[in-house]
């Protein structure tokens, strides 16, 4: 923040000078008053940074280019265990983070993730837009970090691999998978009798490639735009848990923008969530078809048996106690009765 805007501050005195000899797009270019960061786990073709980049241009419109919103896809800052850290020192401006991994830092975040809590899209809105989601924003304010209202989609996650389909939870006996690095992902897939290993997304193509874990789990939104049907042979529509990008941003650095930018900044944002939703659902009723033609095969088991193994195992109880009961009750009044 204080580097950037002695950039600007340079920048315009140079620009001062320039403009008088007739270069006035410089003046423009260097006049952002405020250039932030918006790094990101996903690929540039991901809805995501479609609706991103649309987004940062309707903001820089709308504040007559005080406000430059850099975006850098795909890990190019780094991992999420590192983007996590930068967003906290302010060494990035914005982040988004699925809840789960947020989870680290605060540990109501991942309570969406709950294995076979969401039964659908309308449920999942209904509880993010409501009560729940903004119970889990409360707790990520009270860590010191600023979140947008609206969660945008990563999906319903399914289960990949290049050994073998999974049909039941049998299926995922001594199974080497790998998860985010989440408690409660691991904890789910030991719950399975699994093998999770803990991978970050920037290392989860070459983890795959180079057979170091057998298979992982993602919407399709991910599985088709990070080309993971590539290092994968079967695809098992499991819908196991339903995944969420919260929109931080560092607190510092939100204060410092007058009120008028930031309702601008946050409007936009908000909106692009909204939109990002609808692309992600649009792509997931086509993308099944597209990736079995590149060779995925697909198949979809039965829900139920799943479900039954995690509460023998004693995993929902295990949440509830984490969680808490007001948590527990927020989640369980979206999507009823669990444990
Ligand atoms: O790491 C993943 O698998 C991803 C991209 O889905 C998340 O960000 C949780």
């Amino acid at each position: 923040m204080f580097l950037s805007r002695r950039a600007v501050l340079k920048g315009s005195a140079t620009a001062m000078v320039l403009g008088g000899v007739g270069l006035p797009f410089v003046a423009r270019a260097q006049s952002a008053e405020f250039s932030y960061k918006y790094a990101n786990n996903l690929p540039d073709s991901h809805p995501l940074n479609t609706r991103a980049k649309e987004m940062a241009a309707a903001i820089k419109a709308e504040t007559d280019g005080r406000f430059d919103l850099q975006i850098f896809p795909n890990n190019q800052l780094g991992s999420d265990t590192d983007m996590l850290s930068q967003i906290r020192s302010g060494g990035i401006e914005f982040f988004t983070l699925s809840g789960l991994i947020l989870s680290t830092l605060v540990s109501a975040a991942s309570i969406n993730g709950i294995g076979f809590a969401f039964p659908d899209y309308d449920t999942v809105w209904k509880a993010m837009d409501g009560d729940l989601g903004g119970y889990v924003r409360g707790e990520i304010g009270k860590a010191g970090l600023v979140v947008m209202d609206k969660i945008w989609d990563n999906g319903f996650r399914q289960t990949t691999s290049s050994s073998k389909p999974i049909n039941g939870p049998e299926d995922f006996k001594g199974f080497k998978i790998r998860v985010p690095v989440s408690p409660l992902w691991t904890s789910m897939f030991k719950a399975f009798d699994a093998a999770p290993a803990s991978i970050n997304f920037s290392e989860v193509y070459s983890a795959l490639q180079t057979k170091v874990v057998e298979g992982q789990e993602n919407p399709l939104a991910i599985i088709s735009t990070a080309k993971l049907y590539e290092v994968q042979k079967f695809c098992s529509l499991t819908n196991h848990m339903w995944d969420g990008f919260w929109f931080l941003a560092n607190r510092r650095a939100w204060e410092a923008v007058p009120q008028d930018v930031r309702t601008i900044v946050a409007k936009h944002i908000n909106a692009a969530a909204v939109n990002e939703r609808d692309d992600v659902a649009k792509l997931n009723a086509s993308l099944k078809e597209d990736l079995a033609g590149k060779g995925l095969v697909f198949n979809q088991p039965v829900v139920a048996p799943f479900r039954e193994k995690l509460r023998a195992a004693g995993f929902y109880a295990e949440w509830k106690g984490k969680y808490g009961d007001q948590a527990w009750d927020l989640l369980e009044k979206a999507v009823g009765k669990l444990s």
